[in-house]
Formats: structure tokens, C-alpha cells, sequence
């Protein structure tokens, strides 16, 4: 490895120590600059590398909310602002228990990759907060959006920074944050966040974009395999905004999503998510806020097996779509044994290194990264932040055609970076330099800071 990229990555180690998913993405992106940072001496030079692993800015707030019984409740909110070098800091909040701040920090640095892939103009960015959506009623979800938007306000806005949803902050979470945006600042500025309603300036498009862009990706992979997407079966995670989007897109394309996830288990539908029925049931089960999958299982009769993981089921092709993490060596095992050939990461660092690695060095198995796959989301976000600028609203075949495109050239230039570098049909690598090439060039090009 570059001796450089190498004194970075230990550098991040140590200053990181508490913060392991961050060291985690930092040596999973770093490993793949090696060549280019060869190539490329100016970028040592000015010192790029440990620029690029430290957020422009980051802060902490307190968010502090009631709950229907009038008891009192202290969270944390955080918003990461990570790279502002080629547009406003874009990027999703999270709600969840296990919200800390490397985990902010990891998703900020994605994102920061992931948006300059799109091809359109934004920062990269992530926020949240440790509170926990699960069995929360509607106004407590709205009292706790209300405080959070309270704290952040005076840092957000379409210029500075826009956020949009993540786990655990969907349509509705959105609606009440706009509206305590715009009651604070007394100005209809819908452009500082995205994922709204239609109603206010939502995108048509944009709750399936994600899913659908993943999707559009694989087809490209799959194209370039000669194959066609007609009849496979899928294994996912997650039963969540993307895993929707991922069966609805499948479905109409005539291949079968098999299997959903959550915290108690997966089950395994035979059939296929295809029904509208079904797929229409996922959005259910997400809005109860009560977060099983086993509802699927009693409702449709299918399979559940609790507390597994769907990884060691035959399919065609795997797309983990629930969190990061989700699968580990043992499983990376399981589906080599299985000789599946497509490994399309959708959520956020769905797989650690180890196991990364394991199955990138697979012959004849296709990895694609997250950063990547589920650009499409953001995607739509940039394209949401078009509309409200022009104040106008495009059809959902207009956005559904320039997120096919976005997708299209996402899979082409990470296929060439990757090329360029003789790597190979080496998609892991081609995004990560595609990215880092784009936002590299605008910081040397702005100068030391
Ligand atoms: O991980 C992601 O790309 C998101 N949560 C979407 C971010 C956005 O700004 O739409």
C-alpha cells in the first residue's frame, strides 16, 4: 500500500480508537486510493488524505422532548457536516438507540463519496439523534421533530445544508421537521430539506428512489454479465422505505424478492414479495412503528424463522438493505458455499471488511458497494432540491428517467475508474476512486484549508 494512504489510515486509528465503524469505512475507502495516490504526488503534497478524514464541522445538541404521560426525556442530536467542497452538505438523519458519534462520522465520509458519484452538486453530511422511534405515538414523533428542529435551524438551510430521512425518519418525521423549520424562520424555504410530501414540494419518485436506483444498478451489472434480470430470485434485508422500493421494482421487472428482515428474524416467501397486497403491507408494518417481520409471516402464511439471518438461503442475488454490519464472515461463508455470483451491497456499509474482502476475492462472485447501489436516493434528493429552486414539479416519468440515467452512469464510471487503474471489472474500488477523484479535484482547486 502507498506509504501515505498507509500513514492516514493509522493516523485515524488512533485518533479514532472509540469510533470503530469510522475506522472501519476510512480503511475500507483509503485501501482503494493507493493507485491513484501514486499517480497523483500533489495530493500528499497538500496534505488531502488526513484533510479528508476530519469533518469540515460537526456538532451536538440537546434535544429534549415529552412523552404522552407528561414524563420528561433527554436526547443527543447530532449533525455531521463532512465535506462541503463540491455543494451544500447534503445527507439523511437517523433515529435510532445506537446513535453515537462515530457512527455519524462513518455515514458523513459514505456520503461524501456517494454524492459526488451522482454527479450532481452536494457536500456530504449526516445527522440524527439517539432517540428511539419504536412504539413512539404520532405526537410524541412530532414533539420529539419539533425540539430536534428547534437545535438544528440556525445551521441548515438550501444553500448550507439539507438534510433528508435515514432510519427511523421517513415522510411524516419530515413533514413535522419542515414545519418547525418554517415557523421558526417564517420564510417558505422547502429547499432545506428533502423526502417531503408532495403537498409541500416532495419529488414524486423520491420514496422509491433508493429501491429503485438499486435495482436499476444491478441491471446494469447484470448487462454486463449478460444476463437479464427476468426470473432471479433475490435475498434482502431489511423490510424498511428501500427494501419496498427494491420488491416493487423487482416485481415489475419479473424477478422475485424471497426473503425480508428484521430485528426478530427473517421470513422467507417462496412466492415472492410480488403481490401488490403484499408490498403494500410492508409500509404497514412500517408505520406501526412496531418493528418485526413476523407480522408478514402471520399475515401471508410464509416462513419465519426468528433470529436468523436470511444469508444462507440459495438465490441468485443478495442485496443486504437493513443497516450496517449485517453481514459478517460467517455469513460471507455461507454464501460462497451457496455459489451465488451477485453481491449488491444497499445499505449503508451493510458488511464488514473482513468479509468484504472475503467475498471481493471470489472469482467468480460481483460485488457492488453501497456508496453506489443506493446513490439514487440522494439522487432524487438533488433532484427534489432542482424543483423547489425552480419552484415547479417535475412528473414521476421525468424523475424516473434521470434517476435511471444517474444509475446508468454511476455503474459506467465506477467500470472505468476501476479500468483506468487496471483493476478490472473492480466495481468496490472504481466507486470509491470515481468519488474520491471528483471531490479531491475541488479541494485542491479551493485551496488549504
Ligand atoms: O444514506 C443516504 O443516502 C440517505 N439516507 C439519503 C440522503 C438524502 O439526502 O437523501
Amino acid at each position: 500500500m502507498n506509504a501515505y494512504v498507509e500513514s492516514v489510515i493509522e493516523n485515524v486509528r488512533k485518533k479514532n480508537a472509540s469510533e470503530p465503524e469510522f475506522i472501519q469505512t476510512v480503511e475500507e475507502v483509503l485501501s482503494s486510493l493507493s493507485p491513484v495516490v501514486d499517480k497523483h504526488p500533489e495530493y500528499e503534497k497538500a496534505d488531502l488524505l488526513n484533510r479528508m478524514v476530519n469533518p469540515e464541522r460537526m456538532f451536538t445538541f440537546r434535544v429534549c422532548w415529552t412523552d404522552d404521560n407528561g414524563v420528561v426525556h433527554t436526547n443527543t442530536g447530532y449533525r455531521c457536516q463532512f465535506n462541503g467542497a463540491i455543494g451544500p452538505y447534503k445527507g439523511g438523519l437517523r433515529f435510532a438507540p445506537n446513535v453515537y458519534p462515530g457512527m455519524m462520522k462513518f455515514l458523513g465520509f459514505e456520503q461524501t463519496f456517494k454524492n459526488a458519484l451522482t454527479g450532481l452538486p452536494m457536500g456530504g453530511a449526516k445527522g440524527g439523534a439517539d432517540f428511539d422511534p419504536t412504539g413512539k405515538s404520532d405526537a410524541e414523533i412530532m414533539r420529539f421533530c419539533q425540539s430536534f428542529m428547534t437545535a438544528l435551524y440556525r445551521y441548515i438551510g438550501p444553500d448550507v445544508d439539507v438534510p433528508a430521512g435515514d432510519m427511523g425518519v421517513g415522510g411524516r418525521e419530515i413533514g413535522f421537521l419542515y414545519g418547525q423549520y418554517r415557523r421558526l424562520k417564517g420564510v417558505f424555504e422547502n429547499g432545506v430539506l428533502t423526502g417531503k410530501g408532495q403537498s409541500y414540494g416532495g419529488s414524486l419518485i423520491r420514496p422509491e428512489a433508493t429501491g429503485f436506483g438499486a435495482i436499476y444498478y444491478l441491471n446494469e451489472v447484470l448487462k454486463h454479465e449478460g444476463e437479464s434480470i427476468e426470473g432471479k430470485t433475490i435475498a434482502i434485508s431489511g423490510f424498511g422505505n428501500v427494501a419496498w422500493g427494491i420488491c416493487k421494482k423487482a416485481a415489475q421487472l419479473g424477478a422475485k424478492v424471497v426473503t425480508l428482515s428484521g430485528p426478530d428474524g427473517y421470513i422467507y416467501d417462496k412466492d415472492g414479495v410480488c403481490t401488490e397486497e403484499k408490498i403494500k403491507y410492508m409500509l404497514e408494518m412500517r408505520s406501526s412503528n412496531r418493528n418485526r417481520v413476523q407480522d408478514y409471516a402471520d399475515k401471508f402464511g410464509v416462513e419465519f424463522f426468528p433470529g436468523e439471518k436470511p444469508w444462507g438461503q440459495k438465490v441468485d442475488i443478495i442485496m443486504p438493505a437493513a443497516m450496517q454490519n449485517d453481514v459478517k464472515m460467517e455469513s460471507a461463508e455461507k454464501i460462497v458455499a451457496n455459489k451465488i455470483k451477485y453481491y449488491i451491497e444497499v445499505a449503508n456499509m451493510p458488511t464488514t471488511n473482513d468479509a468484504l474482502n472475503y467475498l471481493r476475492s471470489q472469482k467468480n462472485m460481483i460485488v457492488a458497494p453501497s456508496k453506489a447501489v443506493n446513490a439514487g436516493g440522494v439522487g432524487v434528493s438533488g433532484l427534489e432540491m432542482c424543483q423547489n429552486s425552480e419552484r415547479l414539479s417535475w412528473t414521476a416519468e421525468e424523475v424516473d428517467v434521470q434517476l435511471h440515467k444517474m444509475m446508468e452512469t454511476i455503474h459506467r464510471v465506477s467500470a472505468e475508474a476501476a479500468a483506468e487503474y487496471g483493476l478490472g471489472y473492480d466495481l468496490v474500488a472504481g466507486a470509491n476512486i470515481a468519488g474520491f477523484q471528483k471531490v479531491a479535484t475541488a479541494m485542491i482547486e479551493q485551496g488549504i484549508f
